[in-house]
């Protein structure tokens, strides 16, 4: 599998706006925000493209870990309470661009439904 740019970030080779980090998660200030608060939420290791390769005998307690992390950044950000909204993009359709697993955590605003 291709090196993504997220590689280099989890590595600290390119600067990124980290608002949390742990062993196994890191999240990062999405550089072209949607929302006054957009995040993304990766796990370290590298070999997750996408939701399509996730599955419940490895990483159940690496989505724990990725949502944990979520609700914590939502109330770090000052969102928890009132609302955000966390996507995935997965594959083509999608409109995914980077092939390492990522969750958008977006919030801040009034958030429309349904998204484009
Ligand atoms: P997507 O779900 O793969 O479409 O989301 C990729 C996101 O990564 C997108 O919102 C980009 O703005 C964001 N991003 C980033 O924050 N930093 C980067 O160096 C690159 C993309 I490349």
């Amino acid at each position: 599998m291709a090196e993504t740019i997220f590689a280099k970030i989890i590595r600290k080779e390119i600067p990124a706006d980290i608002v949390f980090e742990n062993e196994t998660v890191l999240a990062f200030k999405d550089i072209n925000p949607q929302a006054p608060v957009h995040v993304l939420i990766i796990p370290k290791i590298t070999e997750i493209e996408s939701a399509k390769d996730l599955s419940t005998e490895k990483h159940s307690k690496l989505l724990g870990e990725l949502f944990n992390a979520a609700n914590e950044i939502a109330k770090k950000l000052g969102v928890f309470e009132s609302g955000f909204r966390l996507v995935i993009n997965s594959g083509k359709d999608s409109g995914q661009e980077v092939p390492h697993l990522h969750i958008h955590l977006l919030g801040g605003r009034k958030l429309t439904w349904p998204p484009g």
